[in-house]
């Protein structure tokens, strides 16, 4: 059987689209809120494989997406490389801030892949267990997104700390994206090993930077991983998904020479169809929100993306994660819309 997301990504693609949705597995679900509430931490959630293979699995269960996205964070790079993570309830994500060079001292990549070694499992474990039409996604955070946590020690609105790092000291910042980098490629390329199909590098914060920053601290170093990654697994696809950078999407996928693209909802279809979809394979684009609402105005958007895009190669998926007040059932109704539909 034909895994037709991964033969989409390499540029045949089929009459059927591809689909997949951001945060499939996630709290919209009932049956991931029950084991959810057996772990002790979501860190620990995220490293074990048992209920990391589940969830991955529960939303393939319900609706047939045509990828499995492996159910970790972003943040368990830093975790790997000694920084202190954890999670509190209705708070998000708190690491212990690293912002001098003592407290970046003490990162290291020695001792890396046994700390997260339980991911690989998981990769391991899925690539067993998925039917053998289904795509298994890995994934990253890309290192700007990531040293937003790192060095804000949260999540936050502007990225204030990481900015006025990267413009006042840039020595540092340098230092902290470069480990960052030998971190994510070694990370991607052990998922790899383990049994993705593809990998998609997460760049969630890349809004509103300028442009000469732009392409130091976003491009150049995803285009490094993707470097590395392809010099040992030339063979598998790589998803950039760089959220609301605008006008810099058709550099950022020249420059990076990623194989496909996310869209954020925003990205106008008609641009993006005309610009980067001739480069490579696009995603997207559904405000997730419209989820939420379902109905016709869900299906007459999704048919509206599905046509804009039929004329080349198109995956499915949502403009950003599923929130966690999604009706179960209005997935459904999507995925049907999506499988329906012939280019
Ligand atoms: O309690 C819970 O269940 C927490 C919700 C949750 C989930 C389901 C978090 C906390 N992480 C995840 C899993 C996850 N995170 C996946 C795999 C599952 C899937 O997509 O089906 C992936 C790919 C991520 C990636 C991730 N984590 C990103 C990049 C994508 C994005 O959403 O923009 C980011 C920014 C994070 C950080 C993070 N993890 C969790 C939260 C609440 C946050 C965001 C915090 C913030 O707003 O800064």
């Amino acid at each position: 059987m034909t895994k037709i997301l991964l033969e989409t990504l390499k540029g045949n693609p089929s009459d059927r689209v591809p689909f997949w949705f951001m945060r499939q597995a996630g709290r919209y679900l009932p049956e991931y809120r029950e084991i959810r509430q057996n772990a002790p931490s979501f860190m620990d959630f995220c490293y074990n494989p048992d209920q990391a293979t589940e969830v991955t699995l529960q939303p393939i269960r319900r609706y047939g997406m045509d990828g499995a996205i492996l159910f970790a964070d972003i943040l368990v790079v830093p975790d790997g490389l000694g920084q202190k993570v954890w999670f509190e309830a209705g708070h998000g994500p708190k690491l212990t801030p690293v912002n001098t060079e003592e407290t970046y001292a003490e990162l290291s990549l020695n001792g890396f892949h046994d700390k997260v070694g339980n991911v690989y499992e998981t990769v391991s474990r899925l690539s067993k267990e998925l039917p053998e039409e289904v795509t298994l996604i890995g994934f990253a955070g890309a290192p700007w997104t990531v040293a937003t946590y790192v060095i804000e020690g949260a999540g936050s609105k502007d990225h204030a700390a990481v900015r006025q790092m990267g413009y006042g000291n840039p020595e540092l910042f340098g230092k902290i994206l470069d480990l960052l980098v030998d971190a994510t490629s070694e990370y991607l390329c052990a998922q790899i090993d383990a049994g993705a199909n593809v990998v998609q590098i997460f760049d969630s914060w890349s809004a509103a930077i300028p442009e000469p920053y732009f392409h130091k601290w976003i491009i150049e170093p995803t285009r490094e991983i993707v470097a590395r990654v392809r010099a040992k697994h030339n063979e598998t696809p790589i998803i950039g998904f760089p959220r609301l950078s605008g006008a810099m999407l058709e550099t950022y996928v020249l420059e990076t020479k990623v194989d496909g693209v996310s869209l954020d909802t925003g990205v106008p279809l008609d641009w993006a169809r005309d610009s980067v979809q001739r480069h490579v394979c696009v995603q997207g684009n559904m405000d997730p929100h419209l989820v939420v609402s379902g109905g016709d105005a869900m299906v007459n958007e999704a048919t509206r993306i599905l046509d804009t895009l039929k004329g080349g190669s198109h995956i499915f998926n949502l403009g950003h994660g599923f929130v966690p007040q999604t009706p179960p059932e209005n997935v459904a109704l999507l995925s049907e819309t999506i499988k329906n539909f012939r280019r």
